[in-house]
């Protein structure tokens, strides 16, 4: 293969599609981000001769290991687990660890690529990376998540540091698996350092971080609508999940005015007209933070409807968030949502619109912004989290709030500046992709060949 056969996009998806085989949400997300920097590779001999693309869709290195813990029966149970180190140019690896059933390599793989430019968009020093394990955490005790999550962090000790790579949460990770995550490590160790972030707030968490990812996507949201003169006032929002992103990004949509009508989880979704209120939501984030309850009870509680098996995209709104997972909104899914006059969608999930989608979203002018940019509040405010471990101090809420608005406009700011208007739109798409890959490209070229 010559050098000019890597600006062709087609010949270089079928390389990378041989080089790695049964991972479509890999190629998914290159495919995605490859289409958008093409372009400047093709104007750039620097990158060309740098092999940057061949380069920035191999992970540094993937680690895997085998978790051996015991459950409440007193069986001996193995999981596999994964940390994917994708890209450290631009910092020390940074990204969360997804505890469900269905990780594989390729979800990693796809997260970890991700993460790198979305990590450089926060114009914050942090690599890529992404790690987790297939461990089912639905149905086990909280001994069962202690003995896992010290017998994860075992092993995954000798691959953190604060200067190495510093995991965070995802799905099936929150504030209790992080405490035990922490905890261990710090047995092992001996030492107290920002090796995790999402900690709890008395070991080193920061203010803010538990909010951060879906106040983050909706300040992103408040962005992309002021760009165009809009705001929230009188808008209806249809939001998927009802973990840590969907809460908190309602609890913001709230604040700024938005009326939300849905919610979901793996069983289905509810439907409330009237409206999720403050304190239907603090009832909503009781039943899952703490009583780890299903979402259909929130229906029973409030005598709404609840949709067994569905998503909430077929309900009529102005706004969409989808919180929940990748590629939990598609082709058809897109023009129900376009034909009932959606105005603007913003990923708080990572991936969680098919590419069809993305395209049908694009064509009929919708705003559209992309999980890379609209949802890296979170892993900005980590790194928020980092920089205050570093200097043994402790922002407040305030304080990170008014850090993480300024880290969103600006986000926003660089989508806009390397974006072109699709039909008469900003094509966020392209603008977070292209910023968030010149910056990692770059520093790639500064090291020479290694
Ligand atoms: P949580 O585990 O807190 O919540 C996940 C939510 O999504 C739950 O409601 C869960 O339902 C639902 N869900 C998960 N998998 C599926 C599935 N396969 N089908 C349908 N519903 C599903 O995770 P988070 O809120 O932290 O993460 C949600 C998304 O946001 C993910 O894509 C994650 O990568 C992304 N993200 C998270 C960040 C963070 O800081 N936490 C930062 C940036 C992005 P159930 O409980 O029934 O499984
Ligand atoms: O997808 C993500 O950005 C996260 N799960 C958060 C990563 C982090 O390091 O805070």
């Amino acid at each position: 293969m010559t050098k000019d056969d890597f600006c062709d996009i087609d010949i270089f998806m079928t390389g990378l599609k041989r080089r790695n085989p049964a991972e479509p949400n890999f190629h998914q997300a290159v495919h995605e981000v490859i289409e958008s920097v093409m372009p400047i590779i093709r104007d750039s001999q620097a990158y060309r001769d740098a092999s940057i693309l061949e380069r920035i869709t191999e992970p540094d290195r993937i680690i895997m290991f085998r978790v051996t813990w015991m459950d409440d029966q007193g069986n001996v149970r193995a999981n596999r687990a994964w940390r994917v180190q994708f890209n450290n140019s631009i910092g020390p690896y940074k990204g969360g660890l997804r505890f469900h059933k269905s990780v594989d390599l390729d979800t990693l793989k796809f997260l970890g690529f991700e993460q790198t430019f979305k990590n450089s968009l926060t114009g914050l020093p942090m690599g890529g990376a992404k790690g987790g394990s297939n461990f089912n955490p639905k149905g086990k005790s909280d001994a069962e998540i202690m003995r896992f999550c010290h017998a994860m962090m075992t092993e995954l000790q000798r691959h953190i540091g604060e200067d190495t790579d510093v995991p965070a949460g995802d799905i099936g990770v929150g504030a209790r698996e992080l405490g035990f995550l922490f905890g261990q490590y710090k047995r092992l160790n001996n030492r107290f350092a920002g090796v995790l972030t999402g900690k709890g707030l008395s070991f080193g968490g920061s203010a803010g971080r538990k909010e951060a990812t879906g106040h983050g996507a909706v300040y992103f949201l408040k962005e992309m609508l002021a760009h165009r003169g809009d705001g929230f006032d009188g808008k209806t929002a249809i939001v998927s999940g009802s973990g840590n992103v969907a809460l908190y990004a309602i609890d913001k949509l709230l604040e700024l005015g938005a009326k939300v009508v849905t919610a979901s989880d793996s069983s289905g979704f509810i439907h409330d007209p009237d409206g999720i209120t403050a304190d239907k939501l603090e009832w909503l984030t009781q039943l899952k933070e703490v009583k780890r309850g299903r979402i259909s009870e929130y229906a029973e509680h409030f005598h709404c409807e609840f949709h067994a098996g569905q998503r909430p995209w077929m309900i009529p709104a102005d706004l969409a968030l989808p919180c929940a997972t990748q590629n939990e909104l598609n082709h058809k899914d897109a023009l129900t949502m376009i034909n009932n006059g959606i105005q603007a969608v913003a990923e708080g999930a990572n991936m969680p619109s098919t590419t069809e989608a993305v395209i049908a979203f694009h064509k009929a002018g919708v705003l559209f912004g992309p999980a890379k940019a609209a949802n890296a509040g979170g892993v900005a405010v980590s790194g928020l989290e980092q920089s205050q471990n570093a200097l043994r101090i402790a922002w407040t809420h305030q304080q990170v709030d008014e850090k993480l608005q300024e880290i969103m406009k600006d986000i926003h700011q660089k989508c806009v500046q390397h974006s072109e208007l699709n039909n008469g739109v900003v094509d966020y798409v392209k603008g977070a992709n292209v910023s968030g890959f010149i910056k990692v490209a770059d520093a790639m070229v500064a090291y020479g060949a290694i």
